[in-house]
């Protein structure tokens, strides 16, 4: 047997979440793997792509190193996207060496474009990484191999050679046309894809443990949340600004993918996936790119095509800022259900500003959420925990803006998520520090391997300076009080979370 091409997406396996305990994370696969695989597939070439979490559920037992031993690919390509794939990616790579010790094995993604350099320094099992969008590269090197051509023609190609490494430049760089023509619903290439589809493209977090994992869908059906299949839009690459923490914005595209500015998928192939999402069997679909929320224009293109169309579905919209309210009305109108996220991050005017170039004031925020009830549309809050520049008044600042929005969203369902922010690479604080008041303790891609390693203790990749355990406890109580992503509700999850909690002791929150 011979697959040409084979792509990886490892998940990171050994996760926690709170009151979940163990679970696994990084459950989705980069949006633009199933149009990558597609790419190579419409050049005569076998490809296959391989979710390592669903291998594993759906394949007991499954052995990566005898299963590339038997397909012999020419290629084999990991999707290092988020970093905290980083070590389950690592270990995949070594037993793919191990099987196939003649493929090229290529790595692309976010994370593979940020640290390109040093992973060849760090992993010698790897041959080359492709950095930002990967299409066009990615047949130019099946083209180079297959025809025992030199690498240096392979566009965004950074590879080994004897002598060293060599970096080729960026010069291919999709257009908004291209992406339009990209074949994004080839699921089918996905080994297990139905699986794929009804079990991992939902709940951030898949315990490991039944009862945990029984429970939340109760839950889930009872009172909904994240947990219905998604299908995440891929509508757009780049961003317009650059936000602090992050390391998919502006500045991060532009020094790692050479990307300058952000393009969007036309309106009517947004509209025709969101069509296709209902026969591949997702519930809802989420649109997460949002570059001008001051201009509405073209997703209220996208929701009148898709009225057009007939076709209903529920919308999870992600807005950048806070939305417009002739888009909430075209969304609201054009889908069978709409929930809008809007990320304050921090109940700080001051911290927000620093960190959010696309600035809200609070009195905004809560006049958005009345907006968005009145339209009928549900509400969720994303908040980050403990930002630099937040301090001991944050907490009940974080409970006064909560209880203005719940207010506010009467006759709807609001929903509130906390993350703590991670390190990044390439992110604007990754890169100066000292600029945001932090210590880095994540800096290389060794760093990067081992923090997300499976005994690795609980760790940011970041210390904020001069702040104390007292203040993140304090940040933490209040958040479990408030913003409770669980159901029922921000103030009541913390009940579900004692209910979970109690299959796992050594879990749960602190509400
Ligand atoms: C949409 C989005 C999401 C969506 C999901 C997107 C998805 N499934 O791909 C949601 C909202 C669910 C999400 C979640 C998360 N996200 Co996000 N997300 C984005 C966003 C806004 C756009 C990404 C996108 O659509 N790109 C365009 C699509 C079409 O291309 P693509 O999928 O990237 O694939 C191309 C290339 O990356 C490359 N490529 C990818 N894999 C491979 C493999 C090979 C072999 C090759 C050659 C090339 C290649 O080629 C592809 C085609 O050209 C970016 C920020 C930004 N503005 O870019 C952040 C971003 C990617 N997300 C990020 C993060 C951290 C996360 C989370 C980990 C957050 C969290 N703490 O939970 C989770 C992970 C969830 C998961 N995997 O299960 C970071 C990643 C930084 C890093 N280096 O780790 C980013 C950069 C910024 C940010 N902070 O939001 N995200
Ligand atoms: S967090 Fe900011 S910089 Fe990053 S993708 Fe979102 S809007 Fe762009």
């Amino acid at each position: 047997m011979k697959t040409h091409t084979l792509l990886i997406h490892a998940p990171k396996i050994n996760d926690r979440f709170g009151p979940l305990g163990d679970a696994m994370s990084i459950n989705y696969l980069a949006v633009g793997l199933p149009a990558l695989g597609g790419a190579v597939e419409s050049t005569g070439r076998s490809v296959e792509i391989l979710h390592l979490g669903v291998q594993r559920v759906a394949e007991p037992g499954f052995d990566l190193e005898a299963e590339v031993r038997k397909l012999r690919p020419t290629i084999v390509g990991f999707s290092l996207h988020w970093h905290p794939q980083t070590w389950d990616t690592v270990q995949a790579i070594r037993a793919v060496r191990r099987g196939a010790p003649e493929a090229f094995i290529v790595l692309g993604g976010f994370t593979a474009s940020a640290m390109h350099q040093e992973i060849l320094e760090t992993v010698p099992e790897v041959d080359g990484i492709i950095r930002g969008d990967g299409e066009t590269a990615l047949v130019a090197l099946a083209d180079a191999l297959d025809t025992s051509s030199p690498l240096g023609g392979v566009p965004n190609l950074t590879f080994r050679t004897a002598t060293g490494i060599e970096e080729n430049p960026v010069s291919s760089l999709s257009t908004a046309n291209s992406i339009s023509g990209l074949d994004y619903e080839r699921f089918d290439l996905i080994r297990h894809h139905k699986r794929y589809i009804n079990e991992f493209c939902g709940a951030f977090y898949i315990p490991h443990r039944r009862p945990q994992a029984a429970l939340m869908k109760v839950g889930q059906k009872l009172f909904g949340g994240a947990g219905g299949r998604t299908m995440i839009l891929p509508a757009g690459r780049g961003c317009s600004v650059t936000c602090g923490w992050c390391g998919g914005g502006r500045l991060s595209h532009k020094k790692f993918h050479g990307r300058k500015n952000w393009i969007q998928v036309s309106p009517g192939r947004t509209a025709a996936l969101i069509a296709r999402s209902t026969e591949l069997g997702f519930d809802e679909v989420q649109a997460c790119f949002d570059p001008t929320p001051k201009d509405p224009s073209h997703w209220i293109e996208v929701a009148r095509i898709v009225k057009a169309s007939g076709v209903r579905t529920k919308m999870y919209f992600e807005s950048y800022a806070i939305p417009d309210p002739e888009l909430v009305d075209a969304l609201v109108d054009s889908f069978e259900s709409v929930l809008i996220s809007m990320s304050p991050e921090s109940p700080e005017e001051r911290v927000r500003r620093r960190f959010r170039p696309m600035h809200f004031s609070n009195d905004d925020l809560v006049e958005a959420v009345q907006m968005c009830a009145d339209k009928g549309a549900n509400v969720m809050l994303c908040f980050g925990q403990g930002l630099p520049g937040e301090g001991m008044k944050t907490p009940a600042a974080a409970t006064k803006l909560v209880q203005r929005c719940r207010k506010a969203a009467k006759g709807v369902r609001l929903q509130c998520r906390s993350f703590a922010i991670e390190m990044e690479p390439g992110s604007p604080w990754a890169l100066r520090p000292e600029a945001y008041g932090i210590e880095l303790s994540r800096r290389t891609f060794r760093d990067y391997i081992d923090a997300h390693r499976p005994d690795a203790p609980a760790d940011l990749g970041y210390r904020i300076k001069g702040s104390d355990d007292q203040f993140a406890m304090e940040i933490r109580e209040a958040t479990c009080k408030e913003m409770c992503p669980l159901p029922p509700s921000p103030r009541l999850g913390h009940l579900t979370c004692k209910a979970l909690g109690a299959f796992s002791p050594s879990t749960g929150c602190s509400g």
